[in-house]
């Protein structure tokens, strides 16, 4: 059927549609909206928090990124080697007079594609609703988002915590002494010259491994006894897990093979690659495997943790034969209010995590991939075309994109850095990283405070202490606390690659799919993070 659209003139494959405020309805399993012309720009819309989300000309393709190895754990892997412009649940495109048409599905497991002039968007299993628009990129965003939260909820509370969080920092090097040293500095939050941190977050290094979640023997005294420290100072504990994945080293991995995810021809769902070590997703949707995610909930919250950053969790979604036969993100929510049950009062962060099936289900969001010390990397950007890696300005890309999310769900950018020490950020560079923080309203660090200078120290205080006042100024621009922003430097995406640097990447990228390789990569930063701990204690 034909409808015009804001003047905009579309062929929909489609008999039955409803007009609502600022757009249409239609239901469809396919559906196919026939453009007037070829578009100049495509929205991608990425998977899981680390994905990219972010706008590209046609003539500058997202090419399928690099190592394959990782693609399970970095995008969704049934569309990796795409190369039509495409993205999950929503798409949009932009038109050489600058119009804007948004094409996003109300329900989960769907996806969007640009074939030409047709942007298609279809459900992976059964039909579902869409919702169709023109017009401004904020005002179809916010539509959007209000449809979704009558879908798919809210989160609890809108209340966050500001937190101190060990990762990027210390990052694996975690132990029990120098976690100490850092809250003695920390201060209790009651004391006049404490660094005002409501949460004081253990991430990665404290477990014996990826499935085995009890403290590893860098944590002599045991995890109840660390909460219970954190909590003497005031504060709310919090732990790290990615309770979703199993790595071979484990013991469910031996005596539990039929908690894993396969696939229709009954081997093992590949789910990445990390500390050193294959990864495999549990599934869901097993009854024993709900059982176990619920009492490993239990006992967190039996330690004393009352803040839960739960990682990697993509896992639970990946395409497979599960054992309730469901579709895969219908699987993860499943898996998901379960964990939220048992989880009780306690914070829930959903990191690494589909973005959709997410929502109404966590308290916090992580909507971008992690930052680092550094704006970017020249080999995961020119090489690789892999823009789900840390660094800020990949931080800064795909968390901007989803801002929109914010009325759903607390938005989650990532840590703002202080410090000047292991960093080559700018002082512009942080300046936008904290600008970003505050207007998703949420304060954290990894900061060790005995690094930073009294200027920066200062600084960081006046953060934790900052109440905002954000104005969205423009397209990519703000107003926060009376200082203009401008993001469009930062969302901006590298050159698309020459033909040598394709050529080259490809040879990288397959160096980069081996085990060996990325497990020796994987040992030589953590003796450079020893050493450089060993240089300077924290
Ligand atoms: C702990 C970290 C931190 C961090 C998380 C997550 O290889 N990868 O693609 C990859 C992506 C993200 C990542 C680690 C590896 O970081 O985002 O905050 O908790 O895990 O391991």
């Amino acid at each position: 059927m034909d409808v015009q659209l804001d003047g905009l003139d579309l062929q929909l494959n489609v008999n039955a549609i409803q007009s609502v405020e600022d757009g249409l309805l239609v239901k469809s399993s396919a559906l196919t909206v026939s453009l007037p012309v070829i578009p100049v720009r495509y929205l991608y819309s990425g998977w899981q928090s680390w994905s990219l989300t972010s706008w590209a000309k046609l003539d500058r393709p997202i090419l399928p990124m690099r190592p394959n190895i990782l693609h399970p754990m970095q995008t969704d892997p049934i569309y990796a080697r795409e190369s039509r412009p495409n993205g999950s649940w929503y798409g949009a495109v932009e038109f050489a007079d600058g119009r804007m048409f948004f094409l996003g599905a109300l329900d989960l497991e769907s996806h969007v594609l640009l074939d030409g002039k047709s942007l298609i968007g279809f459900y992976e299993k059964g039909d579902g609703d869409w919702f169709l628009a023109t017009g401004d990129e904020s005002k179809f965003m916010s539509r959007y988002a209000e449809f979704l939260g009558v879908r798919l909820g809210h989160a609890r509370t809108r209340s966050v915590p500001r937190i101190w969080c060990s990762w990027y920092s210390l990052y694996a090097e975690i132990n029990e002494s120098r976690l100490q040293k850092i809250l003695e500095v920390v201060g209790h939050i009651d004391s006049p010259h404490c660094m005002p941190f409501d949460v004081f977050q253990v991430d990665d290094g404290w477990q014996v491994g990826i499935g085995n979640w009890e403290p590893n023997t860098k944590f002599p005294s045991g995890m109840k006894n660390l909460a219970a420290r954190i909590i003497d100072s005031g504060r709310k504990a919090g732990l790290w897990l990615a309770p979703l994945l199993i790595v071979p080293s484990s013991e469910i991995y031996r005596q539990h093979r039929d908690w894993l995810l396969n696939d229709e021809n009954n081997r093992l769902v590949r789910a990445g690659f990390n500390w050193g070590e294959p990864l495999f997703a549990l599934d869901t949707t097993n009854p024993a495997v709900l059982d176990w995610l619920v009492s490993l909930m239990n006992k967190v919250r039996s330690w004393g943790y009352e803040y839960v950053k739960l990682d990697f969790l993509y896992a639970g979604a990946l395409p497979g034969k599960r054992f309730v036969d469901m579709p895969r993100e219908s699987a993860y929510t499943h898996g998901l209010k379960t964990i939220r049950d048992a989880l009780g009062s306690a914070y829930l962060l959903t990191c690494g995590a589909p973005i959709l099936p997410s929502i109404g289900l966590c308290d916090g969001l992580r909507i971008g991939p992690d930052v680092s010390g550094n704006f970017a990397s020249p080999l995961n950007d020119n090489l690789l075309m892999n823009y789900t890696t840390p660094g800020l300005r990949n931080g800064i890309r795909t968390s901007f994109n989803r801002l929109w999310l914010q009325p759903l769900v607390n938005i989650d950018p990532d840590v703002v850095y202080f410090g000047s020490r292991l960093n080559d950020l700018t002082k512009e560079d942080k300046s936008i990283q904290k600008d970003l923080a505050k207007i998703c309203n949420l304060k954290s660090t990894s900061d060790i405070p005995s690094w930073l200078s009294e200027g920066e120290r200062n600084d960081l205080q006046t953060f934790l202490a900052s109440q905002s006042e954000i104005l969205n100024t423009g397209k990519t621009s703000f107003q926060v606390d009376g200082h203009p922003v401008d993001f469009g430097k930062y969302i901006n995406l590298p050159n698309s690659p020459g033909l040598f640097a394709i050529i080259l990447g490809a040879l990288i990228g397959r160096l980069a799919s081996i085990p060996t390789v990325l497990k020796a990569f994987d040992k030589l930063i953590k003796i450079q993070r020893n050493k450089s701990l060993k240089d300077r204690p924290v």
